[in-house]
């Protein structure tokens, strides 16, 4: 049997849905979604099957133009996420259509795809009419020289199923790089601080969501078969703490009960996660904290 097997990135600007899709060909949640821009913040591997490929899909932080070094960081790490590719997946949201965000990652694109495989992906077809969907493939063909383009809704899985076989007999030739039935590669604390965030930001107003991490402290197997999870929350300022808290620990509660329970989805099992807030002013440029996040600090700067 001749196999195949190879990485994916997938990149396009925040909120295009590329969180979405990698969850889709995964067929599992690995990668949080919230309808809010900026959510992923470090690359996230999830692995899909085609038949006899292995496609390792790298889920990528929005492209933008950043501001904090936690934000340069992020870019640096989605471009990288492309430059290690096999494939290149552009997202572009359909009804957004070329906005100028999308004009600049085409122009870097041109400078850095020469010789590279660039597919493009129309997501979100779902809130489109057909001409406009035309309209804009035509626009975007002419402006780069796609491998192919997918008409999709990573959400509905419209052209999911066509996008991925395409991907797979596009990769090379070679061994499986992970387990057949591993379906991502990030450590399960990270993944349990990924799910607290996730519901941080679902729950959370404005800015202070981008003003906060989750990291997972402590992680105990407990005999009866559960798992004690204990999650720090860094924020920068005294009034945030307040905020995630809420009105008597009321947002706090909610929150955690949310992550607790997709946790224990997650995992098959019981858990009891336990989470503190804590006041660090200077978390955004400390090292420390952008290795939890599987970041590189050096690419802030
Ligand atoms: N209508 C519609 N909404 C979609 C589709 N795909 C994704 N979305 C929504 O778009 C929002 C952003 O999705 P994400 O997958 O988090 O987007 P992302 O590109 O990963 O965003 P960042 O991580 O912030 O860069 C969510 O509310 C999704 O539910 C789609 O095909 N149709
Ligand atoms: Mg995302």
């Amino acid at each position: 049997m001749t196999t195949r097997a190879g990485f994916v990135a997938l990149i396009g600007e925040p909120n295009a849905g590329k969180s979405t899709l990698t969850n889709r060909l995964v067929g599992a949640k690995v990668s949080i979604v919230t309808h809010k821009v900026q959510t992923t913040r470090a690359r996230i591997r999830g692995v899909a099957m085609d038949g006899d490929a292995q496609i390792v899909l790298v889920d990528t932080p929005g492209l933008f133009k950043p501001r904090r070094r936690l934000d340069r960081a992020m870019v640096a790490a989605a471009w990288g996420g492309a430059a290690d590719a096999d494939i290149t997946v552009l997202l572009v949201e359909a009804h957004r259509g070329i906005t100028p965000g999308v004009e600049e990652i085409l122009s870097r694109l041109e400078e850095i795809g020469q010789g590279r495989t660039v597919v493009l992906a129309i997501n979100k077809i779902d809130r489109v009419q057909a001409p406009v969907l035309l309209a804009l493939t035509k626009d975007l063909n002419e402006r780069y020289a796609f491998a192919e383009t997918f008409m999709i809704s990573a959400e509905k899985g419209h052209g999911a199923a066509d996008l991925k076989r395409w991907l797979g007999e596009h990769l090379p030739e070679g061994p499986w790089l992970y387990p057949e039935d591993q379906i991502a590669d990030l450590p399960l604390r990270m993944i349990a601080a990924e799910i607290t965030r996730e519901k941080l930001t679902l729950r959370l107003h404005q800015e202070l969501p981008y003003q906060l991490t989750v990291e997972t402290e402590a992680w105990e197997e407990r005999e009866d078969g559960s798992a004690r999870i204990d999650q720090i929350v860094y924020v920068a300022r005294d009034g945030h703490k307040g905020i995630v808290l809420g009105h008597r620990g009321e947002t706090i509660k909610s929150v955690s009960t949310a992550a607790r329970t997709e946790l224990e989805e997650f995992m098959g099992r019981k858990v009891h996660l336990f989470l503190q807030v804590k006041v660090r002013p200077n978390w955004l440029d400390e090292a420390e904290r952008y290795s939890e996040m599987g970041l590189d600090f050096r690419d802030g700067a």
